[in-house]
């Protein structure tokens, strides 16, 4: 992790299913355009035309040749490459601040935790195609139950969504072991409140951090 160079203005969420980061994301972006200068919302799996076409397969949910572990792995970071090279740093370069629904953390905590593929493998497919981690991590953390709950009034199940409790029992625990370790990068927004209370504990948390940013 140390030969990541640190991104000040590249900003992500995380969280298990339902949390509520797209309710936060544009609560966020809204707060950064206030104090100026160009913002660029993306996502991951995706960002890009090539890396959406990534999250398609990732997603389908046609279990009848499901990826193996280590191919979802390489399809994660064939996205993120993408989305690193064409998006991320391209923004990063003219000064833009990047707000990205989810970013490599994800692959520790699903495909690392969920999975259980080895923390060594990722962090250097990290180190070698990523390069870069946030200044900047809300960790939107929410009961597995509560969250799967919130994400049940929809169509029809993604291939990931279709996992058992025990996954994203496994995937919350990941995190929130992420943001143990990285106390100076992560901050934990309890996500089982009501959304304009976890939007507001968020863009507190961004305003401090814009704060301290000001006066480093
Ligand atoms: N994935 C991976 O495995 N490895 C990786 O490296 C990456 C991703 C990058 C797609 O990601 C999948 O890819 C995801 C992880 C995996 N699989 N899963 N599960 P995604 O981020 O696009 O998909 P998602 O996590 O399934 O998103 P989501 O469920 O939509 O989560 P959300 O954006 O956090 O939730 P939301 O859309 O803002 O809210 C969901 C619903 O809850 C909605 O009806 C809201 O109105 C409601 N909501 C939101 N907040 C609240 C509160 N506070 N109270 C009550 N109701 C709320």
């Amino acid at each position: 992790m140390s030969a990541l160079e640190t991104a000040a203005r590249l900003i992500t969420l995380e969280g298990g299913e339902g949390a509520g980061k797209s309710t936060v994301l544009s609560a966020l972006a809204q707060a950064l355009r206030g104090h100026g200068g160009e913002v660029v919302t993306t996502r991951e799996p995706g960002g890009t035309p090539l890396a959406e076409r990534i999250r398609e397969l990732l997603l389908h949910p046609d279990n009848s040749d499901p990826p193996s572990a280590d191919t979802e792995l390489l399809l994660m970071f064939a996205s993120r490459a993408q989305h690193v090279a064409s998006v991320v740093r391209p923004a990063l370069a003219r000064g833009a601040w990047v707000l990205s629904d989810r970013f490599t953390d994800a692959s520790h905590a699903y495909q690392g935790g969920g999975r259980g593929v080895d923390r060594e493998t990722i962090a250097m497919l990290e180190s070698r195609f990523v390069g870069l981690q946030p200044g900047l991590t809300l960790l939107l953390d929410v009961p597995v139950a509560v969250g799967r709950a919130r994400a049940q009034g929809r169509a029809a199940p993604d291939r990931i969504e279709a996992e058992a409790d025990g996954f994203f029992e496994r995937v919350r625990t990941a995190y929130r072991d992420l943001a143990t370790a990285q106390p100076e990068r992560f901050r934990v927004i309890d996500a089982s409140q009501p959304a304009e209370r976890v939007a507001a504990d968020a863009v507190a948390a961004l305003d401090r951090y814009l704060q301290a940013l000001s006066q480093a």
